[in-house]
């Protein structure tokens, strides 16, 4: 019998889009028409795309099939009860509703639950997911472990609530100032870091002793339940789908943007199960979304996740998709490069205060390290540091974060492995010549979600 020594992708290619390679100087002139943010780059000037995991994965042929029976029907789509059973199935909540994608169900669920004045702890802040809390009049607190805030430290779980410093928040305010904990699996911002099952575990035990909920951020769930299966003991023999179900089981509902795990291009619901719950987020989906069984989605695109949702438990596509992440780390840690380790699920994060320890925080170096690496060789990748962090709701000074990354995310199903070596080599062409690299100012800057839109200049 073959005995496999290495994993490969458990797929084969059907259809290609070509991509292109540009000019150096081609590139440089891109970059400065747009304001040195990778967002502001067209997309057919993008030689290989490590943007974001976001609505950029590859659908199955399944998933196309899938498409073709879209049920387009105002209210009442069958895709509706498919996605419900697929989510029942697989995550285990009772109630479904869909939105057109992530934020969308963040939304909904900041404007039933939180109350002016109201605190949300949760494990690092996520961009949209703190934004909607503050909207709705809430304050987000983070009581993630302290290791998440060290690149540098190989703990295992670097998602992890630490319950000391939830403790405290409790303590000081009241368990009624707390809606809910904003838990996300596979932590982003920290790295694609991974929660473990006791903590997740402590955690629900904790809050439901004080009738506090625990929402999830379900995003990026299977890559964490497949670090689970990896790294935590009595995990190894089961399969994801279990893991998945358990780690749900230990919460009151989730967020999820669809866009991530659930290998679609758009779509995202909420999942509750409680009635009650679920009965007020129905009344705010027809406000903000549309009704109740499509949410802001196409028939076809509900298709398309509820099948994406099963296949995303599939242990040999998890195996290659979080492998694939690792190859790219290795290649540059061997290469001498920093990033935070241990490697995370979806993306590989470099570190930029080690990178370029000639550029203050002040002149935004992940973000000078993103536009470097853009114009060495057409490799878009994404800052996560100081302008991802915006600024205080309250002083509306510059939030500082300890973390000043820059991430290589890989779409889902879409690159090979000679698309990382590239991507690999170009990263460590700019390391050798890191010291050239200076500076920038920001020029322009949006009132929220900043990252998005602003635009800056070489200092
Ligand atoms: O982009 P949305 O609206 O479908 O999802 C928002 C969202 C919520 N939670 C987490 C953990 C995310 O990573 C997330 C979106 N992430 C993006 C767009 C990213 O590039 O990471």
């Amino acid at each position: 019998m073959f005995t496999r020594r290495s994993w490969a992708e458990p797929f084969k290619i059907k259809v290609v889009e070509p991509i292109q390679m540009t000019t150096r100087g081609y590139r440089e002139q891109c970059l400065e028409e747009a304001g040195y943010n990778t967002f502001l780059l067209r997309s057919r000037d993008v030689y290989i795309d490590l943007l974001t995991d976001s609505g950029t994965g590859a659908m199955s042929d399944n998933q196309w099939a899938g498409m073709m029976m879209g049920d387009e029907a105002y209210a009442g789509s069958r895709n509706f009860d498919h996605l419900v059973e697929a989510v029942r199935d697989i995550y285990g909540y009772r109630y479904v509703v869909p939105t057109h994608q992530g934020r969308g169900a963040e939304h909904i669920l900041s404007q039933m639950m939180i109350e002016d004045g109201d605190l949300i702890p949760g494990n690092m802040y996520f961009t949209t997911t703190k934004l909607h809390q503050e909207l709705a009049g809430g304050a987000f607190i983070d009581v993630i472990t302290d290791q998440a805030f060290d690149p540098e430290s190989e703990y295992p779980f670097k998602g992890n609530i630490d319950l000391d410093k939830l403790r405290a928040v409790v303590d000081e305010n009241g368990a009624d100032r707390i809606p809910y904990i904003s838990f996300e699996a596979n932590v982003n911002m920290a790295g694609g870091q991974p929660v473990s099952m006791q903590n997740f575990r402590e955690v629900y035990r904790f809050c439901q002793s004080l009738g506090i909920k625990v929402m999830l951020d379900a995003t990026r769930l299977v890559e964490n339940a497949y670090f689970i299966k990896q790294r935590e003991d009595g995990y190894a023999d089961l399969p994801i789908a279990q893991i998945v179900r358990e780690i749900c089981s230990l919460s009151d509902g989730a967020t999820v943007s669809g866009k991530k795990d659930c290998l679609v291009n758009i779509g995202g619901f909420l999942a509750l199960n409680d009635p009650e719950l679920y009965e007020k987020a129905t009344h705010l989906v027809v406000i903000f979304e549309g009704l109740h069984t499509y949410g802001g989605m196409a028939g076809r695109d509900m298709e398309a996740m509820a099948r994406g949702i099963r296949e995303s438990v599939d242990y040999e596509h998890i195996r290659a998709r979080v492998g694939q992440v690792e190859y790219l780390g290795k290649k540059l840690l061997d290469a001498g490069v920093p990033i935070v380790v241990p490697v995370g699920g979806h993306a590989v994060y470099l570190d930029a205060r080690r990178f370029l320890p000639h550029l203050d925080q002040e002149l935004f170096p992940a973000q000078a390290l993103a536009a470097a690496i853009y114009a060495d060789s057409g490799v878009r990748t994404m800052e996560r540091g100081m302008v991802s962090a915006g600024r205080d709701p309250v002083t509306r000074k510059n939030i500082r974060p300890p973390l000043e990354l820059v991430r290589m995310t890989l779409p889902r199903r879409v690159y090979t492995q000679a698309h990382m070596d590239v991507s690999a080599e170009s990263v460590t062409a700019v390391y050798d010549e890191r010291n050239m690299i200076t500076g920038l100012k920001m020029v322009y800057e949006p009132q929220n979600l900043r990252f998005f839109q602003a635009r800056f200049a070489r200092i």
